[in-house]
């Protein structure tokens, strides 16, 4: 991947991850113009020779410069709200995929079908096929059908972890004696990354994610 590749969110493979790109999008239009805006503003004051030492009031202009930043606040707070609850959203259908977390690797299990507990860990370095990712790539990876609810619930055997899909707009700490439950829709067939997201100790950058993304037939075999 360049540099620039990395730069950019990865491409959605859920709804809802699609829906957290368009209001970063959103969000990004009301961050620059406002930093553009006041960069202009400053530079123009910077350069002229106005003096406001015997101005004391402007009622219009201090009307203006409250309501305006208000009706842009609603802008960002209205969508924001609409994603909020979005995520909320979780269904009782569909299959299960537990995800413990320990130091410092993930275990999978999926009740509903039988399948036992697991273990995933990081694959070496030496040990890394052509066209692997470094730090990425596990020797089990959790499988989860496409198209189809999947609940993601997670938890902790020793310290706090985070359980992290980018691409599929899931993120959840695993805590101890704890189960966290988080809906999961993959559009998508594919092999998707992840890394744990919470400072989990020395081998924390050592237990990454990988979730594969088969046909409910494939998934059932
Ligand atoms: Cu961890």
């Amino acid at each position: 991947m360049s540099v620039w590749g990395q730069l950019n969110l990865m491409d959605p493979a859920s709804p809802i991850q699609a829906e957290m790109l368009l209001f970063h999008d959103h969000a990004m239009v009301l961050l620059i113009g406002i930093f553009s805006f006041v960069a202009l503003i400053g530079l123009k004051l910077l350069f002229n020779k106005f003096s406001t030492r015997t101005m004391h009031e402007a009622q219009q202009l201090e009307t203006i410069w409250t309501v305006v930043p208000a009706l842009l606040l609603i802008w960002l707070a209205l969508p924001s709200l609409r994603l909020l609850y979005l995520l909320d959203e979780s269904s009782s259908n569909g299959i299960v995929l537990k995800s413990t977390g320990h130091q410092w690797y993930w275990s999978y299990e999926i009740p509903s079908i039988g399948v036992e507990s697991f273990d995933s860990y990081m694959i070496q370095e030496p040990d890394l096929n052509t066209g692997d990712y470094r730090l990425l790539e596990v020797d089990n990876r959790a499988t989860v059908p496409y198209n189809m609810n999947t609940t993601v619930i997670t938890t902790s055997a020793d310290v706090l972890h985070a359980w992290a899909l980018p691409s599929v707009g899931v993120k959840m700490d695993a805590v101890p004696g704890r189960l966290n439950s988080m809906g999961m829709f993959v559009e998508k067939p594919g092999v998707y990354y992840g890394q744990c997201s919470e400072i989990c100790g020395a081998n924390h950058s050592f237990m990454p994610i990988v979730v594969e993304a088969v046909s409910v037939k494939d998934f059932l075999a």
